[in-house]
Formats: C-alpha cells, sequence, structure tokens
C-alpha cells in the first residue's frame, strides 16, 4: 500500500520528491494523507482518495472546486488579505494536466498543504466567534455577483424529507436485520418529520433564499493558523445550493457540543452555549446578506442539522455500515445514540438560543 501511495503522489506536478505519506484527518468519507517531500522547503501535499460510492460525478466535484478557489482567490487579491496561498486551497494538477487521475479503479487528487496550519476538535469562546465570522465571509463571497454557479454534487444532499425517507427505506428493506433493535431509536425520529421539514417548505413558497453553502461545516473542516485564528475553510466537496442555516447548525452541531460526535458517555454529551453565542455574534456580524427570516432561522438550523445526522447515522447503522466509515462494530449506532441526546439538549436551549439570536 505505501509503495503504491509513492506511486500515486508522483502522477501529481509536485515540486521536490515525496519522503513519507502519513495518514490525515478523521474524514468520515475520504481517505487523506500527508504527502511531506524533500529538500525540506519544498512544499508538501495533501492526496486524496475521493470515495467514489459517494462522488459520482468526479469530473463536476473538482470542478465545482477549482471554480470555488478561483473565485476566492480572486476576492481575496482585490481585498489585498495577503497570505492569500494559505488562505484557500490550491488545487494539484496531475502531469496530464487533469484535476485527478484514476488508477485501478480509484479516483486520486491532491492538494497543497498549507503550511503552519491545524485543526481543532473544540474551540476557545474567541477561536469560535473568529470562526463564525470566516464562515460569515465564506458565504458573503459566495453569494457575490461574480460567484461561480455550482451544481449539486450531491443531490439532496441536506434534504431533510429525503434523508427521513431514506431510513424509512431502510427499515423496510432491514438488508442487515438490525431494523427491530433500534425501532425506538427510529419511531423517536420519524415523530419529528413534519417539524425538521419546515425550511423546504418555506422555500418552496419563496421566502427561505438558497445561496451557496458549504455543507459539511464540522470544526475539522477549517484550517487555524498558530495563533488560533481560522485560515482557510477545507472539505469544499459539498459547497453547493442550499440554506445558511444548514452551515450554522452543522458548525454547533460539532463545536457546539460538550462531548464528541460519537461519544459513548452521553453525560458528556450538551450544548455549549458558550460557544453558540460567540460563533453567531461573529456569523451574523459578517453575513450581512442575512434576510429577517434566514437570521431568525439560525437556531434551527442547529436542531435540524444535529435531527439529520441522527437520521443519517441511524439509516447507515441499519443498512449494514455502507456509508460512514465506522471503526468498530456499533459505531454508527453510538454516533446515533450520542446525535440524539445532543437534539434533546438543543431542544431545552432553543428558546435561549432564539432570544440571543434576537440581540444581535
Ligand atoms: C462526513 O467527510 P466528512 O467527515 O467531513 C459527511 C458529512 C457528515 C459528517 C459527519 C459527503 O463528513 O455530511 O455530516 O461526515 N460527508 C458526506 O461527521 O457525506
Ligand atoms: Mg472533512
Amino acid at each position: 500500500m505505501k509503495q503504491n501511495l509513492f506511486d500515486i503522489a508522483r502522477l501529481f506536478q509536485i515540486k521536490g520528491s515525496p519522503d513519507k505519506i502519513t495518514r490525515l484527518g478523521n474524514g468520515l468519507i475520504n481517505d487523506t494523507f500527508l504527502v511531506t517531500t524533500l529538500p525540506p522547503d519544498a512544499p508538501d501535499y495533501v492526496l486524496q482518495k475521493i470515495n467514489h460510492n459517494v462522488f459520482k460525478d468526479v469530473d463536476l466535484l473538482q470542478d465545482n472546486i477549482l471554480k470555488i478557489t478561483d473565485h476566492i482567490r480572486h476576492c481575496l487579491k482585490e481585498k489585498d488579505t495577503g497570505d492569500i496561498d494559505r488562505r484557500t486551497l490550491i488545487l494539484v494538477p496531475t502531469s496530464e494536466g487533469a484535476l485527478y487521475t484514476v488508477k485501478d479503479g480509484q479516483y486520486w487528487r491532491m492538494t497543497v498543504h498549507i503550511p503552519r496550519s491545524f485543526t481543532h476538535e473544540t474551540l476557545t469562546p474567541h477561536m469560535a466567534e473568529l470562526t463564525g465570522q470566516a464562515f460569515g465571509e465564506f458565504h458573503a463571497l459566495l453569494s457575490h455577483p461574480l460567484a461561480p454557479n455550482l451544481k449539486e454534487t450531491i443531490p439532496n444532499f441536506h434534504n431533510t424529507a429525503f434523508r427521513i425517507s431514506q431510513l424509512r427505506e431502510a427499515i423496510q428493506d432491514d438488508p442487515a436485520g438490525r431494523a427491530k433493535s433500534v425501532s425506538d431509536l427510529s419511531e423517536r425520529l420519524l415523530a419529528r418529520e413534519e417539524e425538521m421539514t419546515l425550511p423546504f417548505h418555506l422555500a418552496e413558497q419563496g421566502k427561505l433564499p438558497k445561496r451557496i453553502t458549504h455543507c459539511d461545516t464540522k470544526v475539522n473542516n477549517i484550517l487555524f493558523d498558530t495563533d488560533g485564528t481560522p485560515l482557510c475553510v477545507i472539505d469544499l466537496d459539498t459547497t453547493m445550493p442550499g440554506f445558511v442555516l444548514s452551515d450554522f447548525g452543522d458548525f454547533l452541531r460539532t463545536a457546539g457540543n460538550t462531548g464528541a460526535e460519537d461519544e459513548a458517555d452521553l453525560s458528556k454529551v450538551a450544548v455549549n452555549m458558550d460557544i453558540f453565542r460567540a460563533f453567531a455574534k461573529g456569523y451574523v456580524a459578517s453575513a450581512s446578506f442575512l434576510t429577517p427570516l434566514e437570521k431568525e432561522l439560525l437556531p434551527f438550523g442547529v436542531m435540524m442539522l444535529t435531527y439529520m445526522q441522527a437520521v443519517r447515522f441511524l439509516t447507515d447503522y441499519i443498512n449494514g455500515d455502507t456509508y460512514f466509515r465506522i471503526d468498530e462494530p456499533e459505531h454508527n449506532l453510538r454516533r446515533t445514540r450520542a446525535q440524539m441526546k445532543l437534539l434533546e439538549d438543543i431542544d431545552r436551549c432553543l428558546p435561549e438560543m432564539t432570544d440571543f439570536i434576537k440581540t444581535l
């Protein structure tokens, strides 16, 4: 495998020669590796095996990412922000000039590793406020009149009704014979269908706009500088039309949880209101485009994204773990329980979140 990775890395236009290749990050979909190179002053790279089962149209995927990063780079140049090469991803083409390569049926791509950048699983309130600002700016850049037109890399990705229909289908087909053992969980989730599809009805009535959103704003999908300031939004695979409440919610589902996404000890899982307030303050301050309804629905987003993630983890458990990477046999069930515990606490905190948003 190792030798193989070196061969794959050499298919791309890299400077220096690959020295070490190690696993990077903890994404649940793609396999990511850090390629360090020699001589030491040559750039390092991030090599990724794209999950082709999840991303069916890799041309579209890579084309979207190129459009997004080109647009962000262009805007940052205009604003004269400086340090541009650390503020947006740079795709590395193959020696044939392609944005990805296929070897033995596997899809691979590469980006330049951003020097002195780090991911964090937990943030201080100050970091959360700066991250809120950073996501507000990210949305603003992609709401810009010159922003690219992006197509959906995964159709219905954050469509709650679609995710619920996938859960129903899994229960019906029950391919792993697990549906009955988790019927208490699925019943609790299915009972909230109406409530959780609200934004889609508002959009149908023309009341809620779709904008370009990231659709995977987990706290570990943003890179921070050595001093803890946000540098660059990464994992752009699902950047596509959506509701801003999705991105707001998905960030707080992860950074605003006092426990881990897959926490086994449910007593550790709760809403961290300090992180909620800090992130909301930063986000609302920089997301100058928000309509009053979009702003009002931000706390709803925290609830909806946590709900949808519980539905998706439970669906995958019932289907026999075919979608998310698992590290142990009952991992998706553990994740489901942790998300459902968080959802309970979000229900409790929702009035407080709503009141706070009104003060901004
Ligand atoms: C996946 O790839 P990663 O780990 O950043 C998933 C997200 C989920 C997340 C849950 C394409 O994100 O939608 O919210 O896991 N990405 C895809 O941790 O399904
Ligand atoms: Mg990721």
